[in-house]
């Protein structure tokens, strides 16, 4: 379910945009699901596995400002439900092929205040490695603009040879790239209900929310199912999850 001019705009650019492709009651499902996990993360304690808290400078985690929730998917099968989505799969498998899995399972809530979901990267400098097999999946649940946070990417940045140089920041989870050459940068300005695939190569970042609202997304990453990922084998990594076929 792609034309071959979307196959080769995600080969030469590295990404692919499809806006509202999440819509109506089911859009409205998911955004429960996802505020219920809001809701919980307020009687959640500190230190609980796959929950994480916005940072001050002395990186003290702040129980209100829920950051991340990492294995979003292994923690709530309502959140696999969404990452199986045929509307998904049916545009993943034509990059792909037809076993496909999930793993790296995210959602950000990017409360207002609460700054970044992530500084500049490339997905596989935490994968430990430079395959071209893996495609990152963005879904925005909620309207993303440059005020409350949106996805900013340089195109054709995947077809570098290498990874670039990340580092860790104080008041940041992660590691990141410092600098990037702001005039190629793309911000990706997209309604509730948008998808973006993006390679793993790919530099991306976003903005910080400074808006009173907040920017719902989650973040994973598809690969064949026969990608054997060292840190993410199918057996022994509970957050890597079989999506369709075998
Ligand atoms: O928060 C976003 O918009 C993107 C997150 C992301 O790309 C990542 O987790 O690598």
């Amino acid at each position: 379910m792609l034309t071959s001019l979307e196959i080769k705009q995600f080969q030469d650019e590295g990404f692919l945009v499809f806006e509202n492709l999440i819509q109506g009651p089911k859009l409205e499902h998911y955004l429960e699901v996802f505020n219920d996990l809001v809701k919980r993360s307020l009687s959640t304690p500190i230190g609980t596995p796959h929950w994480s808290f916005e940072l001050n400078e002395n990186r003290e985690q702040n129980p209100d400002l829920l950051h991340k929730i990492q294995g979003v998917c292994a923690l709530e099968s309502k959140v696999l439900d969404l990452a199986k989505e045929p509307v998904i799969l049916d545009r993943v498998e034509p990059l792909l092929g037809e076993n496909l899995d999930v793993f790296g399972t995210k959602f950000f809530p990017k409360l207002s205040g609460g700054g970044t979901s992530v500084f500049w990267h490339q997905d596989n400098f935490y994968f430990g490695t430079q395959s071209d097999e893996i495609i990152s999946c963005a879904i925005y649940l909620q309207d993303s603009d440059i005020e409350n946070g949106c996805l900013r990417i340089v195109p054709k940045s995947h077809l570098t040879d290498e990874i670039a140089q990340h580092h860790s920041k104080d008041d940041s989870y992660g590691s990141w790239v410092e600098t990037i050459d702001e005039s190629q940068v793309v911000d990706v300005v997209v309604p509730a209900g948008t998808v973006v695939f993006f390679s793993a190569n790919l530099l991306h970042g976003t903005h910080p929310n400074t808006s009173q609202r907040s920017r719902y997304s989650t973040a994973w990453h598809y690969i064949p199912g026969s990608l054997n990922l060292e840190h993410f084998p199918r057996d022994g990594y509970d957050d890597r999850h079989i999506v369709r076929g075998i």
